[in-house]
């Protein structure tokens, strides 16, 4: 944008500001939305998406999501992000043709020395493995890297099993052979499961976790069996060789569709949350030891729920972690939103997707946690079954608007805080910017991402914590020599005594 222009579209809005500072809050109660005006690649019709993961791809500092499919049209979707939380699909320019199978379950992983994320996918029948070229592009390496197992696996568990400093990877089959493949080092893995991995081949297991369970520095593995049999922990004996938990784990025999793993009662050891299908999902606390109780009553709400997927995060930012479960429905049971179990701080968990999440029943087999628009909140990924993917954006100190701009109108511009649950005063300002800063400049508030000159969008304003949301309405000068001109806008929200932090970046253009 020319300087000029610059100095005339901000003179103008601040003279209108000043003189119009009513401010009107609106009803916004939920902390997570799906943004309507973010872009993300829609697909039509929605298909069976059973996986997705997360990785910044291009180390550009904003973290990308890889999607696969169960449909045989298209396996893979890499969708890159824009640096502000909207996502382009670059499926075709980055990723090589791919063989027309059903694709299961993807993880990116770091296989090959290089520091660029590659990307590990699970089909009918085999595994690919596309290794990250430093250039925005992925190469199909499966034939020369990889084992070439006829195996539909259902999971990925990416970790150092022998120390060596590569990452290493336990595949899971509900149906047929667990395994364990160990890495060079340069990304050739070879096949380790009959030495490495006695006694674990046909558990059924749909998943699988690495945590180290018993405090000696290397990764044991548990297994999420989903046979109706008990589930499984092997203890590493620091080389890469995995033996049966002697005691085994605690707990009914269920039907497991995700293990995700975390201290979540704070006592610094990994505990463990089975997420079942159909079932009572099971949380096991770990003694230290490695020893684990089924604590499944005293700490999680009880009720079936169709659980395929499940991470940890601290969504609510009390410093403990927290667990979003994406739900697949049978006949049987009602159609569910993604939940959220939040951590009163002891490892007790409590169900509340009623009053943060959006309320919009889905199928959804697997979710990924980010700060999408890197704001410093976890935002969060899922993918639909039979139903769009897509990205619900955390509102913890949000800029958003519900329309463009419009030369002659007035336009709504709303600064979320936390909806309805602030512990303290909290207050935002927006400001305007003369372009997009790429890269960002990192600051103790968080990540800078609009140039200067800045002029303030209206004052600093207390935000009301019973709905933690303003709008600021800003009247567009009837000029039209603003028609296209690009507003580049980012806010600053203070909610906590000494949590002050940049809002996300937002973009519009002036009709
Ligand atoms: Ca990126
Ligand atoms: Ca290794
Ligand atoms: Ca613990
Ligand atoms: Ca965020």
């Amino acid at each position: 944008m020319q300087p000029m222009l610059v100095h005339r579209i901000a003179i103008v809005m601040i003279a209108i500001l000043l003189a119009d500072n009513t401010l009107h809050a609106q009803s916004l109660p939920r902390q997570f939305r799906a943004l309507r005006r973010v872009a993300f690649p829609a697909r039509s019709p929605a298909t069976e998406t059973s996986g997705v993961a997360v990785a910044d791809y291009d180390l550009d500092g904003a973290p990308d999501l890889v999607f696969c499919d169960f449909a045989d049209t298209k396996q893979l979707y890499l969708y890159k992000n824009d640096g502000r939380g909207g996502f382009a699909d670059v499926t075709a320019t980055a990723l090589p043709a791919l063989p027309r199978t059903f694709a299961w379950k993807v993880a990116f992983l770091r296989a090959d020395a290089d520091v660029f994320p590659d990307i590990l996918v699970t089909m009918a029948g085999r595994k690919l493995l596309l290794l990250n070229q430093g250039n925005g592009t992925f190469k199909d390496v499966s034939a020369t890297n990889i084992p070439q197992t006829v195996i539909s696996s259902t999971g990925i568990a990416v970790g150092d099993v022998d120390g060596d400093g590569d990452m290493d990877v336990v595949l899971t089959s509900a149906w047929t052979d667990n395994e364990l493949w160990l890495n060079d080092g340069r990304g050739v893995f070879t096949d380790a499961s009959v030495t490495n991995l006695p006694n674990a081949r046909t558990l059924g297991s749909w998943d699988a976790t690495f945590a180290d369970v018993d405090g000696d520095k290397d990764l044991d593995v548990f297994f999420g069996n989903s046979n109706y049999k008990h589930q499984t922990l092997m203890i590493n004996d620091g080389k890469g060789v995995f033996r049966f938990d002697t005691i085994g784990l605690p707990g009914p025999q269920t039907s497991t569709r995700r293990v995700a793993v975390g201290d979540v009662d704070g006592d610094g050891d990994v505990d463990a949350f089975f997420g079942n299908f159909a079932q009572q999902d099971r949380l096991m606390i770990n003694d230290g030891k490695g020893l684990f109780r089924d604590e499944t009553v005293a700490r999680l709400p009880l009720g079936l729920t169709g659980t395929y997927g499940a991470e940890m995060a601290d969504i609510d930012e009390d410093g403990d972690l927290d667990i979003v479960v994406a739900n697949y429905t049978n006949p049987t049971m009602p159609t569910q939103p993604l939940t959220l179990l939040l951590n009163d701080g002891t490892g007790k968990f409590f169900d509340a997707t009623s009053h943060r999440m959006p309320n919009v029943p889905l199928n959804s087999l697997c979710v990924a946690i980010a700060d999408f628009d890197r704001d410093r909140d976890a935002d969060i990924a899922f993918a639909g079954w039979l139903t769009d993917d897509g990205i619900y954006v955390n509102h913890e100190g949000q800029l958003t608007a519900g329309s463009a701009p419009k030369i002659g109108a007035t336009w709504s511009l709303d600064v979320h805080a936390q909806p309805g649950y602030a512990k303290y005063k909290q207050s935002g300002v927006a400001l305007l910017g003369s372009s997009q800063l790429v890269p960002r400049v990192s600051t103790p508030w968080g990540q800078l991402g609009i140039s200067p000159p800045w002029f303030l969008i209206g004052p600093w304003t207390v935000l009301p914590s019973t709905n933690g949301t303003t709008t600021i309405p800003v009247q567009v000068p009837n000029d039209p020599a603003l028609q296209n001109i690009d507003l580049w806008l980012q806010g600053v929200h203070d909610h906590a005594p000494t949590d002050v932090r940049l809002m996300n970046v937002w973009h519009e253009t002036i009709r």
